[in-house]
């Protein structure tokens, strides 16, 4: 008899799945009309001797039936408590993975490129910790020059001793270094960070990008450089963007200009940007100076060019109306999120 339940039992003991089938199963085996009872009553009516023997049985079966019960709820409760930890709304929208974008700066850097490459300009790359000479003296700025002066550059101890260099206090250097490398013609823009020891302001920052552009052959001229500077105005801009050509003085080049754009900000009424003067300096530029060609390592009076420089920085302001330059360093998220 026993055997049977034991039987019957183990295969309940299988179809167990959680908790309350669990208590349905110790009810119908060892509940008040539980199947171990409803034996009991049989052997109640058994002689004494058959009765001690049966009755010893069906306590240990009782027992067994005991520790298997407690064995499985062990089991469940590790399966619930599993599936509680492991339980996954798959209906629940997904979290919004973070994706970056392109600083402003970069944006522009970007179309920059763009249109230099299509009107036939290489991008070419250089170091932004230099020597005095090819920041300096290659450029016809010798020694006793103001824009050495220790207000604008920050001087840097040279590891290998000798003469301090110096963070590049603008691109121009590398008009040396391509030339002293590359034969004309040809038509570059070199683009990277410059560094100036000057206080800042909504215009001026000590840490600014430039681009340095420069097309060497022979017959250049003004017009060649006013053609090239017109159609990247516009192309960056668009066509009502509005440019002047201002005289100004730079050692390496003669002539020289200084490039100024209508202020965007305030329509040329005078603002803290344009500081009042309607115009914002972009960058200068210039027929590149016989010295700076021999410097290079060319013959004097054998070719022509433009040089320019202009503030990346600058272009970006203009282009996204950004009032404050220091809000590109400035690394304030609700700023940069907006790109
Ligand atoms: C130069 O740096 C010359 N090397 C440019 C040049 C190249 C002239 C080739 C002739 C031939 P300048 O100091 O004016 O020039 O700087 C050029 C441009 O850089 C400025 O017009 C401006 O747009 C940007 N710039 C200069 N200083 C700052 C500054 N502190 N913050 C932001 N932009 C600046």
């Amino acid at each position: 008899m026993i055997d049977k339940v034991r039987k019957k039992f183990a295969e309940d003991l299988k179809k167990l799945s959680d908790k309350q089938s669990l208590e349905d199963l110790r009810v119908k085996y060892l509940g008040r009309k539980g199947e171990l009872n409803k034996i009991l009553e049989k052997v109640k009516t058994l002689g004494e001797k058959e009765r001690a023997e049966h009755g010893r049985q069906l306590n240990a079966f009782k027992q067994e039936i005991e520790q298997l019960l407690k064995d499985s709820w062990q089991k469940v409760k590790t399966a619930s408590r599993q599936l509680a930890e492991e339980w996954l709304d798959i209906t629940a929208p997904g979290a919004k993975p973070l994706v970056g974008h392109w600083h402003p700066r970069t944006l522009v850097l970007r179309e920059i490129e763009n249109i230099f490459k299509s009107l036939g300009f290489s991008v070419v790359d250089g170091p932004e910790l230099e020597t005095q000479w090819y920041n300096f003296e290659a450029l016809n700025m010798p020694k006793d020059h103001p824009a050495r002066d220790m207000q604008d550059t920050f001087y840097v101890k040279n590891p290998a001793g000798g003469e301090d260099l110096v963070l590049r206090t603008h691109t121009s250097p590398n008009q040396i270094r391509f030339m002293e490398k590359n034969e004309p013609p040809f038509r570059i823009i070199v683009p990277g960070k410059v560094f100036r020891n000057e206080a800042t302001d909504a215009s001026h920052e000590y840490q600014l990008h430039q681009f340095e552009g420069l097309m060497v052959d022979k017959n250049i001229s003004v017009a060649n450089f006013k053609a090239i500077v017109d159609e990247f105005f516009q192309r960056l801009y668009g066509p009502k963007a509005k440019i002047r050509l201002r005289p100004s003085f730079f050692p390496f080049t003669e002539p020289s200009f200084e490039v100024d754009m209508a202020c965007v900000f305030c329509d040329q009424k005078g603002c803290r940007v344009c500081k009042n003067a309607g115009w914002l300096e972009m960058g200068g530029a210039g027929m590149v100076n016989q010295f700076v060609f021999e410097s290079a390592g060319y013959v004097r009076n054998e070719w022509q060019g433009f040089a320019f420089g202009f503030g990346i920085d600058r272009l970006a302001m203009l282009k996204y109306h950004i009032n404050d330059i220091r809000l590109l360093t400035g690394g304030d998220m609700r700023f940069l999120k907006q790109f």
